[in-house]
């Protein structure tokens, strides 16, 4: 039985000192940049993503320095986009894991760049040959990631999360949504593992059926939290869905069922889960955290 919240956090101390080593301090006249990056990204996040990459990676004994920066790659990708979504232009939030938003501690001009430098250092830590021995597992991350990120998804979830501000969505299109908007990248995280580990084909299927229902399931969670969630556990404002009169599986499903959907999902995703035995343990226990968290 694998502790969840303590392995979470060993790998979130190794990650962070990867991170650390990615963003030096600086004292050249552009510093503020750098500060701007470090502040968004060292602060205290649960590092769900970077735990996938590396709980993925050790199905196929992976080195564990490759699926480290790997897992970094992932995380400030993931940073960026919270930097980015909480800009006035955005979601205009003030409050991101319990600290004023980068926007906020600095301004906004430095938080649009501060998220693009986090963005394309991402893609330079993966382009590096320290993060894997063969250049086509590393063009493959590349590609994979930008997929992940960009206007197939990150990004364009994003778009269309911003036009649901004038258009009621329906329970479909509220699930290509999320799937684009935050399934993307938790379904790169997923897959890393199986790429770095060059897998057979079924294992990076199964891996990213799991990682399809997670993603649901964690965004549902999410959208409860926003609902009854307690700001300081969460570290950011609430109820900014409802606010801003938009539909969220909350809306559409009422608590209770969203809450049911939740768990159903989660306990499907630990069904793909099959063919790993005992190896995908972390995995198995990360899907159940995710339904039972409270921020
Ligand atoms: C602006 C390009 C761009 C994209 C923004 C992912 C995203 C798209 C916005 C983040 C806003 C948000 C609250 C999305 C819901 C799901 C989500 C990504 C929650 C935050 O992730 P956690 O809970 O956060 O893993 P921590 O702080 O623990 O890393």
């Amino acid at each position: 039985m694998v502790e969840i919240r303590s392995a979470l956090a060993e790998n979130a101390c190794a990650v962070n000192e990867v991170l650390e080593g990615l963003l030096p301090l600086s004292d050249d006249p552009e510093a503020r940049l750098i500060e701007a990056m470090r502040y968004a990204v060292l602060s205290d996040g649960k590092r769900i993503r970077p735990f996938l990459v590396t709980a993925s990676a050790s199905l196929f004994d992976v080195t564990p320095s490759y699926a480290l920066r790997v897992a970094a790659a992932v995380e400030l990708v993931h940073c960026y986009s919270l930097v980015h979504d909480d800009l006035p232009a955005m979601d205009d939030d003030e409050l991101r894991r319990g600290l004023p938003t980068v926007h906020v501690k600095f301004d906004e001009a430095t938080a649009v760049l501060a998220g693009d430098a986090l963005l394309t250092r991402a893609f330079e830590v993966l382009a590096e040959p320290a993060t894997h021995s063969d250049p086509r597992v590393r063009s493959d991350l590349v590609v994979e990631l930008a997929r992940a990120a960009g206007a197939d998804g990150m990004v364009g979830g994003q778009m269309l999360d911003l036009l649901a501000e004038h258009h009621r969505l329906s329970e479909h299109e509220v699930t290509r949504l999320q799937r684009l908007k935050t399934g993307a990248l938790i379904g790169f995280a997923c897959t890393s593992g199986a790429i770095l580990g060059k897998s057979s084909e079924a294992a990076r299927s199964a891996l990213h059926a799991y990682a399809h229902d997670l993603g649901l399931a964690f965004q549902i969670v999410d959208d409860l939290l926003d609902v009854e969630g307690d700001p300081a556990e969460l570290g950011k404002n609430i109820r900014k869905d409802e606010a801003a009169g938009k539909a969220t599986f909350v809306t559409l499903l009422g608590r209770e069922r969203a809450r049911h959907q939740s768990a159903m999902l989660a306990e499907q995703a630990v069904r793909h889960l099959d063919m790993f035995a005992e190896a995908a343990e972390p995995l198995r226990a990360l899907a159940r955290f995710v339904v039972d968290r409270r921020n």
